[in-house]
């Protein structure tokens, strides 16, 4: 019988490795507001979300679930379903990673996405009864279909930044659709290793321009000077917020890690648009501004 180790995934590597200057993260004293549970989400967290963008849950999963999302993402970065590819690796890593063991290779990943299909215990966590039943009301009692799946990993030391963006100047969707986003810590996500950063109420003010810069992302000169919201978690802690919320996560300088789950959910049956409409929205061009 063979004992041979599973062949790894090809590498991909993300496009850049640019830091970002300390300024653009600089969340006011005290965290996001939250709440213990799902179960107590009602009318007026909902009524929250709809005026601040958020909510943050801070016991959504119990130690079992964590744990078992973490062994689903593991299995997936050690190559044990071998038909998956879905790993981009931090850009800073290209140097070393022919060198590190599959073990190893864990803290090289920035991230690991569209594995729903191939790992059912983070398909379990995406399809959890009680985040749907959460989403559909943030949805205006809309069937949510969850569209898109990531595992953000963030490495100690090398994990880049995800710099300010909404979520919405990626998807395809029409404007006023109700994206709801979820993201789910599966280690302590604190600001020193990069938990998320909000702008709350700022998505009522809707699209905002982006440009490519160290990613797809909000001008830093619109981010500079204002005073964000942190959002730290412990593990098994969930952020829900709207897709046009302006977030954004700073550079894991620490030496611990921050893994998270990325969910996206919008409503059932939606038909998209085209990256021409969504560019009119959130692209510079014919608007007479600059980076
Ligand atoms: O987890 C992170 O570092 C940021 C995730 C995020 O905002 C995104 O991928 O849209």
């Amino acid at each position: 019988m063979s004992t041979a180790a599973p062949a790894l995934p090809a590498a991909e590597f993300d496009h850049g490795a640019e830091l970002h200057v300390p300024e653009l993260y600089q969340p006011e004293a005290g965290a996001a507001h939250s709440v213990a549970t799902l179960d107590d989400i009602g009318p007026s967290e909902i009524a929250f979300y709809r005026e601040h963008g958020y909510i943050a849950v801070r016991e959504a999963f119990t130690p079992a679930e964590v744990a078992s999302a973490i062994a689903g993402v593991v299995d997936l970065i050690m190559g044990k379903v071998p038909a998956f590819t879905g790993i981009t690796f931090e850009a800073g890593a290209k140097a070393i990673l022919p060198t590190l063991s599959p073990e190893q290779r864990q803290d090289a990943v920035r991230k690991v996405w569209f594995f729903v299909n191939h790992e059912a215990r983070l398909k379990a966590i995406s399809h959890h009864a009680k985040v749907l039943t959460v989403v559909r009301k943030l949805m205006g009692d809309r069937e949510p279909e969850m569209f898109q799946d990531m595992c953000l990993v963030k490495p100690p030391r090398l994990g880049r930044e995800k710099p300010w963006h909404q979520d919405h100047a990626y998807f395809d969707y029409p404007l006023g659709t109700p994206v709801v986003g979820t993201w789910i810590a599966l280690d302590a996500a604190t600001i020193e290793n990069g938990c998320m950063q909000l702008l709350p109420g700022r998505h009522r003010e809707g699209p905002i321009v982006h440009f490519q810069r160290r990613d797809w992302q909000i001008c830093d000169n619109v981010i500079l000077g204002t005073r964000s919201v942190a959002a730290p978690l412990p593990p098994g802690g969930m952020l829900l917020f709207d897709g046009l919320l302006p977030h954004g996560t700073p550079h894991n300088a620490s030496a611990n890690r921050r893994r998270a789950l990325q969910f996206h959910y919008a409503p059932a049956g939606i038909t998209k648009t085209t990256a021409e409409e969504r560019m009119k929205h959130f692209g510079s061009e014919g608007k007479n501004v600059s980076c």
